[in-house]
């Protein structure tokens, strides 16, 4: 069954705290600082991927350590075919990467469209720390990538190979599908990392291939700040995966940062971003987002369109998956 406009304010609390861009943070409850640190990622493969971040987290490290950590454990698994390395090509066989990552300060590193660089996220730092930009693209990012010290590598796998001969074969159109990753138990999906150290730092990161068999060239969210992630240090962090169009078109991370710095929950700020997809695009119904926060106080919360969203938390009393609050109910 569908969920109305108004049962969804309902279970919300976005009816009272309004919708409003304009006021300052109220605080939400707050954590002690013994109760961090936290991280949160999409997906199951974000399991593994806490795992290595909290290694960092636990031993008093860096937030943005632990993201790029964290998330390189999915870009190196071929068994994530939306990450990395052994991830499924674009429409005319090839790996391309988007990636990016922020600090607790606002700082932002980008790359888009990446070939042959089996760690992006790391690139995403680089630009962040080595340059005066936020964003590299295609042969320049590569450029970079390699005069830093990063090795060519061939990303695409004899099995991706084979699944884009078959793909091509029966010459479908690119169409997104609806929580793919849950068809196909080997294929995942984009992983965005949020974490806040013991200092009570928050940064983030974002890396995957995008969207299967996707246009050559396709950019989606992931590399785009303010879309695929966002962090304000003195407020709370943002990141998403899904179909990344809805997502660039509503500034989705950005969204649910706002929301949050306007006195919103996590959970609120994700399910009033994804009110405003359902708002603002007509065919929200055939896709995908999901969206993971977690706020300056340690609080997290998260939100999709459709069921069946899993994230991956850990905290001090907690390790496992949680399933987010969705528009579209299971019943
Ligand atoms: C994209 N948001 O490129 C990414 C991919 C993803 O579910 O998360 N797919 O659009």
């Amino acid at each position: 069954m569908k969920t109305t406009r108004r049962s969804f304010l309902a279970k919300t609390s976005l009816g009272i705290a309004g919708l409003s861009l304009t006021k300052v943070a109220a605080p939400v409850s707050l954590f002690s600082k013994n109760e961090l640190p936290v991280v949160i990622s999409t997906w199951r493969h974000g399991l593994p991927a806490n795992e290595a971040a909290w290694e960092i987290l636990a031993n008093g490290g860096y937030a943005l350590d632990a993201v790029e950590a964290g998330v390189k454990v999915s870009e190196a698994d071929p068994n994530v075919t939306t990450v990395g390395y052994g991830a499924i090509p674009d429409a005319s066989g090839k790996v391309t990467l988007d990636a990016c990552i922020m600090d607790e300060k606002g700082r932002a590193g980008s790359v888009a469209y990446l070939q042959h660089i089996k760690h992006p996220i790391s690139v995403a730092r680089l630009v962040m720390e080595k340059t005066p930009h936020v964003m590299l693209s295609g042969k320049g990012a590569l450029q970079f990538a390699l005069e830093n010290g990063f090795g060519k590598e061939k990303l695409l796998t004899p099995e991706m190979r084979k699944r884009w001969k078959e793909w091509k074969k029966e010459e479908r159109q690119f169409s997104p599908e609806i929580n793919i990753e849950n068809k196909r138990l080997e294929n995942h999906d984009t992983i965005s990392m949020l974490a806040l150290d013991k200092e009570g730092r928050l940064c983030g990161a974002c890396t995957t291939s995008g969207l299967a068999f996707k246009m050559h060239g396709r950019v989606g969210d992931s590399p785009i700040i303010g879309a695929g992630l966002f962090v304000d240090g003195e407020i709370g962090g943002a990141a998403a995966t899904g179909t990344g169009e809805l997502v660039m078109k509503t500034l989705g991370s950005f969204l649910v940062v706002e929301f949050m710095r306007n006195g919103m929950s996590p959970s609120d700020a994700c399910n009033a971003a994804i009110l405003r997809i359902t708002e603002k695009i007509p065919d929200y119904q055939e896709h995908q987002v999901g969206f993971i926060a977690l706020h300056k106080s340690g609080e997290t919360g998260a939100a999709s369109i459709q069921p069946g969203f899993e994230y991956a938390l850990k905290t001090k009393n907690f390790a496992g998956l949680k399933e987010a609050d969705a528009w579209f109910k299971k019943w």
